[in-house]
């Protein structure tokens, strides 16, 4: 739709931002249709989802600096909302987002990436956060998410300079997990988002939650939402079925079998 991609692969999805012309810089109808694909995505039968922006270039040349330009306080604060809302609801969406990183992701690039549950990049790729040299903080969630994923003092150094790293020194700092040719980019993403589909989905949501939730937890209670959910696994058909296939195999390695996993 519009300006985003959304394509359903069997298990996994891929959401691609589509406004190539201008880096697939975040306007509000690009931000609009990113919301309603992420509305529209199905649970059921997508267990895994990929991000990637359209073209060669580019990723996310970060958010609209022509629209951003004349907004008023009250119009900025209203955009900066539209935006973390959608960069939220991609972060606690249960299912997993991984963001192909295929050229820049600047500003709001960077900070849409830095919502999503695993990063990886194209040696083409640049990141940073170049608010300050525009006149603005970054104002997707940049302070929050690159502090937390690299540490206060690279992610000072980093928004202070707004100064742009490559792929290389983004995989250093651990903003990426990996690097790879351009023409492999996506490829990777969608191996990695076959292979978390291939497990348990209640399982990897647990997970998910039980990871983005504990962060923000004090040891003790994070460790007793990790229980909570482990119980809530046994619930599942799921469980049964792989712990069930995992003896099978021991009685009998003639009987292993590729566990497809109902979500149930
Ligand atoms: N916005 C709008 N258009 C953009 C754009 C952007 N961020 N980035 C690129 N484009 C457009 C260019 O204007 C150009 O359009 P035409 O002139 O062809 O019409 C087209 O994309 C191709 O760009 P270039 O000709 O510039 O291509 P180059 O290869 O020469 O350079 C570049 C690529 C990525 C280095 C350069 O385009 C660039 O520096 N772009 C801006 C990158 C940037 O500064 N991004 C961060 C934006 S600030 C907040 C909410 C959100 C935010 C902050 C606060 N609140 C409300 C609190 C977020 C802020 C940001 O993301």
């Amino acid at each position: 739709m519009g300006f985003v991609d959304y394509e359903v692969k069997g298990n996994y999805a891929v959401i691609t931002i589509n406004r190539e012309k201008a880096l697939n810089a975040l306007n509000s109808e690009v931000l609009e249709d990113l919301d309603k694909v992420l509305d529209g995505i199905d649970p059921d039968t997508v267990r895994a989802v990929v991000l990637t922006g359209a073209g060669e270039k580019s990723f996310v040349a970060g958010a609209d600096i022509g629209e951003m330009s004349t907004l008023t306080k009250a119009e900025g604060e209203a955009f900066g909302k539209k935006g973390n809302d959608i960069f939220r609801k991609l972060e606690t969406c249960p299912i997993p987002f991984i963001a192909a990183i295929n050229g820049f992701a600047l500003g709001g690039g960077c900070e849409i990436a830095m919502s999503c549950d695993i990063r990886i990049a194209s040696e083409n790729a640049m990141f940073g956060q170049p608010e300050v040299g525009l006149g603005i903080t970054p104002g997707f969630g940049g302070t929050q998410r690159l502090a937390r994923l690299v540490g206060p003092g690279m992610a000072k150094q980093l928004i202070y300079t707004a100064r742009n790293i490559k792929a290389d020194e983004a995989l250093r700092i651990g903003l990426v997990n990996a690097v790879y040719p351009a023409e492999e980019l996506l490829a990777e993403a969608e191996k990695l988002a076959g292979m978390i589909a291939g497990n348990a989905p209640i399982a990897v949501r647990a997970c998910k939650k039980a990871i983005n939730e504990g962060l923000e937890l004090p040891m003790d209670e994070a460790i007793a939402l990790e229980e909570k959910l482990f119980g809530s696994c046994f619930e599942s058909e799921d469980q049964k079925e792989g712990m069930a296939n995992f003896l099978r195999k021991k009685d009998d390695p003639a009987k292993v079998k590729h566990v497809a996993f109902q979500n149930k």
